[in-house]
């Protein structure tokens, strides 16, 4: 018999790839959906069939289930449905900006949403049985305490998104050491892909090159050009999800590339594979990338991007993951990640602009 495995937020960036990941691995995979008025299952619907079509092909596929994180007696069916003998608690309110926003709603869904996860796996008898990944983050880092930033450096958060996500930290290592439950927390720094959300910086910087060279967008308004951040490609860092809950002990990792790169730095290389070759001139608020073939200012700055308090640089140390877990932090370097996000962007703006075109 495989393994059963159930992931929440199976809809966001991690959870597709992860889902893609335990398949090919044999598992048996379930997942948690939210209600959504408009679809809300593109990153995973290559994934998943119409029951009937799934009996006609005999094709392994994801199981969906409505749930949400705001809504215990959601988690207690489904967990007790479905049996998992791996959570993956990967739903949240991702957004660090949007946190700003809805502070309250991203505290339920971040903090308690991770308490309800925990409770219901008690509740039901089952903190023996199961192993629970909880997806923390190097946002718990926030104002710099040590660089780089391991396991052991202190936190200090700079977010409503990153104070909750504290608080799931926190409880996660609270069950383990109150119940001896096998749950564990990923410190994961940034990870990108082409499926990452389109209001990330990265996505939206890809996005935005693949379309100005292409004549559909005119320019680029951008926040904070000088933060510094860890990026790595999101398919390597799901791997890693599955070896902490694998390894023979409950602990803790940072998962991060230990390379860091500006804002700025990663607009001037996607611009570059989308075949534009920029000149920054000014500063501050007056920043702007240039074309220098035309002349033409492409990337400008707006203040509403600034966020009421900033994380300005992040670096992540991945040696305990790399020597306890035999990770590889490098794989996909940051050249290549540029690469292929840019790569697919070109491709998905055009098929837009042509599937447009055709309805007009
Ligand atoms: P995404 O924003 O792409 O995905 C978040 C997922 O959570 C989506 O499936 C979303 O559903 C779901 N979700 C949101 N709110 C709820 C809710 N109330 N109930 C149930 N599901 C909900 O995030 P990523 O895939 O990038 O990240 C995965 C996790 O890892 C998140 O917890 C994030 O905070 C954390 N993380 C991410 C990092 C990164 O760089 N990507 C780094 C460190 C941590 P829907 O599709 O309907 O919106
Ligand atoms: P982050 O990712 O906040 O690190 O959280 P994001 O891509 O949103 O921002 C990274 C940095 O870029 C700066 N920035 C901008 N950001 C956005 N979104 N839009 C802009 O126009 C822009 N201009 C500059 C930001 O100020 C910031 O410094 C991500 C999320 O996936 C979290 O869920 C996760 O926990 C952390 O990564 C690790």
């Amino acid at each position: 018999m495989g393994k059963t495995a159930l992931i929440t937020g199976i809809t966001g960036q991690d959870g597709s790839y992860l889902a893609e990941f335990l398949i090919d691995k044999g598992y048996e995979v379930h997942g948690i959906m939210r209600r959504s008025s408009s679809f809300n299952t593109g990153r995973i619907e290559h994934l998943y069939l119409d029951e009937w079509v799934r009996d006609m092909k005999r094709q392994r596929t994801i199981n969906l289930h409505y749930g949400d994180m705001t809504d215990s007696s959601s988690l207690v069916r489904i967990i007790q449905l479905t049996q998992p003998d791996e959570i993956y608690n990967l739903a949240a309110q991702s957004h660090v900006k949007v946190s700003f926003d809805v502070p309250e709603y991203t505290a339920d869904a971040d903090a308690i949403g991770t308490l309800r996860l925990l409770e219901a796996v008690r509740i039901l008898g089952m903190e023996h049985k199961t192993r629970i990944y909880q997806a923390s983050t190097s946002e718990l880092f926030g104002l710099v305490q040590e660089v780089p930033q391991r396991e052991t450096t202190p936190f200090y958060p700079r977010s409503p998104y990153s104070v909750a996500k504290q608080y799931g930290f926190w409880i996660t290592k609270n069950y383990r050491e109150s119940y001896d439950m096998f749950a564990v927390n990923g410190i994961l720094f940034n990870h990108e892909s082409e499926r990452r959300g389109e209001n990330f910086v990265t996505r939206k910087i890809t996005l935005a090159a693949a379309r100005i060279v292409q004549g559909f967008q005119d320019k680029l308004y951008m926040g904070n050009l000088n933060a510094l951040r860890d990026w790595g490609y999101a398919k390597d860092y799901v791997e890693c999800m599955w070896m902490m809950l694998q390894y023979e002990r409950p602990e803790d990792f940072v998962i991060a590339t230990g390379e860091m790169h500006t804002v700025r730095e990663f607009c001037t290389l996607a611009f570059r594979e989308a075949g534009i070759e920029l000149r920054w001139e000014g500063e501050g608020l007056n920043e702007r990338g240039i074309d220098v073939k035309t002349g033409r200012s492409l990337v400008e700055v707006d203040p509403k991007y600034f966020r009421p308090a900033e994380v300005e640089q992040l670096l992540g140390d991945p040696t305990k993951a790399k020597t306890l877990l035999g990770w590889n932090p490098r794989k996909t370097s940051f050249e290549e990640l540029v690469r292929l996000m840019v790569k697919h962007d070109l491709r998905f703006t055009r098929k837009l602009y042509l599937r447009a075109k055709e309805e007009e």
